[in-house]
């Protein structure tokens, strides 16, 4: 076996009950073979078997009180995966599905995700298995407070920078940054994601959206084609969805479908401003649904309980949750035709269902190369309150729109590099990973 092939069983008998974790590492070690083999220091400086390892996990009890007055428990975590470049650097993610396993995918992911953005952030992720649905604000105040009551005391703005994710969004981080700043008595940019008036980032609330589609109009570029006039399928409603419809529709994209754990909306005008407003008032009825988008707009018809990868689209653009898209579905959109497929969602696609549209020929984006525009106008608002400076919001979107056509052309070239033309999959992994490894060789078994 491989050295890859042997860290990756390693892995998967000694967190057996850690499926997407394994699904990660299977997938980004097995892309990097071509690296090992042509660079045998990395296996003399055991760089896969420490790279799998988080640095630090931590795991906290969450008690808060509802609105009932019963007390309640739920799970917090903050995985500190790997800091050889920089500060801890990640979301937090409030929703049932958060165990240490999927987050240790996440932070897995980011590691390499951080690297591709060219700034200085290491990776990590955190949440709890808290389900906000149904919450009431002062409900979602005690918890974010909570859970900040014991976080505080392993983050910091050059040790670990938390931000928004699902089910954390501008008040949730709002929230945790006030208690964070009353238990240390410090205002600084410990958070990003913050309120546009204490130190968030402008452009910060749109760029994972912004970013996926600058990306996918650099994919185009590639293959002589251009965003305008296609149809796109997108999944999900929350914040990356509403990013990514307003842009691509800005650019002259028609955006036909959203999705939420309900069913699907499908509209073949497309969406508009009030759509797109519209979807923000879904998200802050907090009752996770998109039903009622279709009683709202007459275009728009409602399929209960189905996805939206059966409608026949150019483009499809996943931006709701880890393996929302199968094989299945890979195989209805190859049947009707799709061009790419860019995933927003971090691991969206099931691994059967990258590899039927790589056999298919169908440009596969992964969501740690499209959807990094999020953690990099994180790390541009890392910069502003070092500085302690606001940039206008064009400069902001000039720079995203910079990283992430330097995110795909790195992706792009590395993945030439070792033959494997066009493979973005490979690209990404290669390149993300080169930058971490090299400064852990540099830096010491640490
Ligand atoms: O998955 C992600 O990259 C995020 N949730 C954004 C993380 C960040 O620190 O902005």
């Amino acid at each position: 076996m491989s050295y890859a092939q042997d860290v990756i069983a390693a892995v998967a008998s000694r967190d057996p009950h850690q499926p997407e974790f394994i699904q990660a590492v299977t997938e980004v070690l097995e892309t990097l073979e071509p690296v090992i083999d042509a660079k045998p220091q990395y296996q003399k400086y055991s760089i896969l078997e420490r790279i799998v390892e988080p640095e630090r996990i931590i795991s906290f009890r969450v008690p808060w009180v509802d609105d009932n007055n019963v007390i309640r428990v739920n799970r917090g975590y903050r995985i500190q995966f790997n800091s050889a470049i920089g500060p801890y650097k990640g979301g937090i993610r409030f929703h049932p599905s958060v165990n240490e396993g999927s987050l240790k995918f996440l932070g897995f992911e980011q590691t390499f995700k951080n690297s591709l953005t060219t700034l200085p952030m290491g990776g990590g992720k955190g949440g709890a298995d808290f389900d906000p649905r149904g919450k009431s604000e002062g409900e979602m105040m005690r918890f974010c407070q909570s859970f900040m009551n014991e976080l505080f005391r392993h983050i910091g703005p050059d040790t670990d920078v938390p931000a928004g994710d699902i089910g954390v969004g501008a008040r949730e981080v709002g929230y945790m940054f006030g208690q964070y700043k009353r238990l240390r008595n410090e205002f600084t940019g410990v958070f990003t994601g913050k309120g546009q008036g204490w130190g968030g980032s402008l452009i910060r609330p749109e760029a994972t959206g912004f970013g996926a589609v600058y990306f996918l109009s650099r994919m185009l570029e590639k293959i002589g084609d251009s965003i305008e006039g296609k149809t796109i399928a997108i999944s999900g409603f929350g914040n990356v969805a509403w990013g990514t419809a307003m842009k691509a529709t800005e650019l002259g994209a028609k955006v036909v479908t959203l999705s939420g754990p309900d069913g699907y909306i499908y509209d073949p005008e497309g969406m508009n401003d009030e759509k797109i407003a519209y979807m923000l008032d879904l998200r802050a009825s907090n009752n996770d649904v998109v039903a009622p988008f279709a009683e709202k707009f007459t275009s728009a018809k409602f399929f209960a309980d189905k996805k939206p990868w059966e409608v026949k689209v150019d483009i499809a653009m996943p931006c709701a949750l880890q393996n929302e898209l199968n094989e299945d579905d890979a195989k209805a959109l190859i049947a009707n035709g799709v061009k790419i497929v860019a995933e927003v969602s971090n691991m969206g696609c099931r691994p059967e269902a990258i590899n039927a549209f790589l056999d298919a020929k169908v440009l596969f984006g992964p969501g740690k190369a499209v959807n990094a525009g999020g953690v990099a106008t994180s790390g541009l608002e890392m910069t502003q309150n070092s500085i302690r400076l606001s940039w206008p919001a064009e400069e902001v979107d000039a720079n995203l729109k910079r990283i992430m056509l330097s995110i795909h052309d790195n992706a792009w070239q590395a993945a030439k590099n070792f033959g494997l033309d066009g493979n973005y999959v490979a690209g990404s992994n290669i390149a993300g990973f080169i930058k971490v490894a090299d400064a852990m060789i540099a830096q010491g078994v640490v």
